[in-house]
């Protein structure tokens, strides 16, 4: 073909076809289009300034998604926003003396110029970002309505207070007692927070998980832990009088243990502790101290096991002669359960630390099976496990779970002054969220506080409440609070002088409806349009960061559900697919003075083995280090930019999907790239010498049964890619878009050029067409070139996805139900010949069948040849 380049060079290439899709506004997407509807998302960026590996990686795997299931004729939603507000641009503008607004949207275009040079099949005309009043005017909307439903409140809390950043900080934003930005101890603080009402929906929250099959196993478990849902018991302790109070309710999750109790602990902040601290100086100076460790779990768990023995005693719920010490400790939360515990140090390692310090001793109450009831002695360790009951009366010779039932049973029977001694309980981990955040640079809370009405909406017609421009950031603190003009205005209800709240929304509101918006993101008059949103959502496939698994996907969950309660939406769950990509990771290399050098700054000689890296400055030898997660404190990072500048766009989506299955990390190499971008080129050729073969003239020579092998080739691995895809697995799909080139290359090579007859060239164009077709959703451009090169006058990314010829794969392809314990659960496609060792491998592969498995083995895996296989759990 004349004037067809023997190299292909991406650098022309890309961006003309990038601006071929704008012109032709390929990838915008309508509402009203007749046909089934698929949306794909990627979780947006934030704006941090430049994108990285790991945004190559998820945008790839979600352009793929795309691609493929537009051609699959699906209307395809696929669009990209921006996590705008939060705090590194408070830090930039502090650092660098502008404003975080101008800092975020410089940041945005330089990454939406970076992201289309990736040649994402995005509809850029739905681009929102969340710091924009035009997004976060419905956010305070939606507030207001979260407000009315009693969806959203304030209370008083005790926050973690990071006392450098000045803010209060999320239990997960405290990292071993310190804040996860500045790295300053955390102190506690009481403040008045608002609060939305998550709790309200634990139990849907946590049963709701069941349903989203199409979720990673671990991320449902990682929520269901976050859930926190356990059953116990609340057991009353009288106190030996006198004392402040009757009685102390403990919670318990292991009632069977109450004859191993050795004490009973109540948190710092107990009302009984604070009450007695008032007398008491030693104890009040405890407390405090109890204080200043961040209030996580986490750092109660890492924190030493210290007490205040309050001096009273608590009387055992099933022995009156018996006395219990009552101590304040540290590692008792008072926002969970009942706030105080009773103690069995034989049996809770965190009891077991506490009374070895303070010289209780233990009882052991549970015997493992198998071992001699007088043989059983603790070795520096609780025993967690199961066994029999011994030493406890008459729960002796039961289970745990027996005795549990039978102790809570008889408690529940006995009175105390009218009252029963235990009860039933459910308890839930999970808290209400706080969402106030002392910072500028956020979604403004819409109320007023006034000094005769009280707390105040905002009138609607007020939104949205914007930031104000003129703040600075030379000192600590929220820029809101002093501002000299801002927080002032009226009250809505009395006219009279009021003020704004200066709080403002943590950013993970920002991000738990975005992709409800996205659906009609340029609504003015509401956050979504009710038919629209209905008709988008769920989600079908969601893509990103196993970092997301429990607050984002969970706080979106949970969005969700109160957009429904207030009229937004109609569903519950957001995602009905989640898919969670791995991390890029990459050699470091580690100078002689000990500094981190990046992969520019290093040569390596490959001729030497073990292989031998030297430094570009000054030749000195190099340590290779570890492979890891790209970051910049390791400077083991490439730059996307530089790899799109010199390799193009294609080839590093080709290789960010080839290595690995895409939930597992990815080693970015240097070898990696390069054969990438070979194989760019030997793709160019064959597609090239194909568009030759089909340009001379027409003779018959060949026997069609060759024809039919060219044709078989191709098919076999649309088949392939068709199956792969579905649980996209993009590495299979590039394995086998490679094996179709060698083959194509192979056949082409048997064929005399001058000869062929028109079914094998036919043969041959059809072929060329479905290997363009299964490569273009990974390498875009080079798809639209090779497409073009075969003569095509429509676009590949406009061309519907070939259909499969089963009578050609029929003979060596089968298509075989998988059952698990007799129920069809999955459908496997596999080679006719395929040894049952190859078909219990393809079938343990399966998502279906992973999840039923929990990682067990099967009891067996029946395979029924030719028809069925049955996995037996
Ligand atoms: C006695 C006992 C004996 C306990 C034993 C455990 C083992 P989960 O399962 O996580 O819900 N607990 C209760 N309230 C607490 C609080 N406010 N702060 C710290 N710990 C608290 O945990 C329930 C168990 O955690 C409860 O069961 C209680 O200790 C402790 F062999 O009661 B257990
Ligand atoms: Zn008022």
């Amino acid at each position: 073909m004349a004037g067809r380049s023997e190299r292909y060079n991406a650098r022309e290439v890309e961006p003309k076809w990038q601006k071929i899709w704008q012109e032709r506004s390929t990838f915008r997407t309508a509402n009203d289009d007749n046909r089934p509807k698929y949306y794909v998302l990627e979780m947006f960026p934030y704006p941090s300034g430049r994108i990285h590996m790991g945004h190559v990686r998820n945008y790839a795997m979600g352009d793929v998604v795309a691609r493929v299931m537009r051609a699959k004729g699906y209307n395809v939603l696929h669009p990209m926003g921006w996590d705008a507000f939060g705090m590194p641009a408070e830090n930039a503008a502090r650092l660098n003396g502008s404003h975080p607004a101008i800092w975020t949207y410089e940041n945005i275009a330089t990454m939406r110029k970076q992201l289309q040079s990736m040649g994402l099949s995005i509809d850029w005309s739905r681009e929102i970002a969340t710091c924009d009043p035009s997004y976060y005017k419905h956010q305070q909307s939606m507030f207001l309505d979260m407000l009315e439903k009693g969806l959203a409140y304030r209370k008083n809390a005790k926050v973690n207070w990071d006392p450098v950043d000045q803010t209060v900080l999320a239990n997960e934003q405290v990292i071993d007692g310190r804040g996860w930005r500045s790295n300053a101890p955390v102190e506690q603080r009481e403040l008045t927070q608002w609060f939305f009402k998550i709790t309200d929906f634990a139990d849907d929250l946590l049963n709701s998980l069941d349903g989203l099959d199409r979720w990673p196993e671990k991320v449902r478990l990682m929520q269901k832990n976050w859930i926190g849902r356990s059953e116990g018991a609340l057991i009353h302790f009288s106190l030996a009088q006198p004392a402040p109070v009757a009685e102390i309710s403990v919670y318990t999750t292991r009632p069977d243990t109450i004859f191993g109790a050795k004490f009973v602990a109540i948190a710092p902040d107990h009302p009984l502790a604070r009450e007695l601290a008032n007398n008491n100086p030693e104890l009040r100076s405890f407390v405090e101290e109890c204080q200043r460790v961040g209030t996580s779990v986490a750092a109660l768990e890492t924190a030493e096991k210290r007490g205040f023995d309050t001096g009273l005693k608590a009387n055992h719920p099933l022995d009156p002669d018996w006395k219990l010490p009552v101590y304040v400790a540290n590692f008792v939360l008072m926002d969970y359960g009942a706030g105080a515990i009773f103690g069995c140090p034989a049996h809770d390692q965190r009891d077991f630390d506490f009374a070895k310090a303070y010289g209780l001793g233990y009882t052991v109450v549970v015997c493992p099976e198998g071992v001699q009831e007088s043989d059983f002695v603790l070795d520096n360790a609780a025993y967690e496990g199961d066994g029999r009951m011994i030493n406890s009366r008459f729960l002796n010779g039961m289970t745990p779970k027996e005795a549990q039932i039978e102790v809570v049973r008889r408690m529940e029977g006995e009175f105390l002054d009218g009252r029963r001694r235990a009860e039933r309980k459910v308890n839930f981990k999970l808290r209400d969220w706080g969402i106030s955040r002392q910072r500028y640079w956020g979604c403004p809370i819409p109320v007023i506080h006034c000094a005769e009405c009280g707390v105040v909406p905002a009138p609607r017609a007020s939104l949205p409440i914007t930031l104000p421009a003129d703040v600075t950031f030379d000192v600590p603190g929220n820029p809101l609070d002093r501002h000299p003009t801002w927080r002032i205005t009226t009250c809505p209800q009395c006219g009279r002088a009021a003020q704004r709240e200066t709080d403002t929304m943590d950013t993970f509101v920002d991000s738990s409806w975005y992709f409800a918006r996205f659906t009609d993101p340029t609504n003015e008059v509401a956050p979504t349009t009710r038919s629209v949103v209905d008709h988008w959502l769920p989600v079908d496939q969601y893509i990103g960061g196993i970092e997301h698994a429990i607050l984002h996907l969970l706080y979106s969950r949970y969005f969700t559900r109160a957009m429904k309660e207030t009229g937004h939406l109609s569903l519950k769950e957001p995602f009905a697919g989640l898919f969670t990509q791995g991390m890029v990771v990459h050699e470091t290399y580690r100078a002689q003075d000990g500094g981190w050098l990046s992969p520019t700054e290093i040569r390596t000689d490959d001729a030497s083995t073990p292989r031998q890296v030297f430094s570009l400055k000054d030749g000195s030898p190099v340590e290779i280090g570890a492979i890891e997660k790209m970051s910049k404190s390791k400077r083991n990072t490439v730059d996307p930019d530089d790899i799109i500048g010199s390799f193009g766009a294609d080839t590093a989506r080709w290789f960010m999907l080839s290595d690995s299955p895409p939930d597992g990390d990815v080693i970015w190499t240097e070898e990696g790239i390069q054969g990438a971008a070979k194989f760019v080129q030997k793709l160019w050729r064959l597609i090239g010498d194909i568009a030759d073969l089909c340009s001379n003239a027409a003779h018959e020579t060949l026997p069609s049964e060759f024809a039919n092998r060219v044709r078989k080739v191709a098919h076999t691995a649309l088949a392939k890619v068709d199956a792969d895809l579905s649980r996209l697995r993009f590495n299979r799909c590039v394995a086998q878009v490679y094996e179709l080139t060698n083959e194509l290359r192979t056949l082409l090579a048997d064929v005399d050029h001058t000869n062929a007859g028109d079914d094998v060239r036919a043969a041959f164009h059809e072929s060329g067409k479905i290997l363009i077709q299964l490569f273009a959703p990974m390498m875009p451009h080079l798809g639209e070139e090779c497409w073009a090169t075969l003569g095509a006058s429509n676009l590949v990314a406009e061309s519907a996805w070939p259909t499969l010829d089963h009578s050609l794969i029929v003979n060596d392809m089968l298509n075989l139900p998988v059952q698990i314990n007799g129920k069809k659960r999955a459908d496997i496609i596999i080679a006719r010949d395929a040894t049952s060792k190859q078909i219990e491998h393809a079938v343990l592969g399966l998502d279906a069948v992973q999840r039923f498995l929990e990682g067990r083995q099967p009891r067996k895996i029946v395979i029924v040849p030719q028809r069925i296989v049955n996995v037996v759990v």
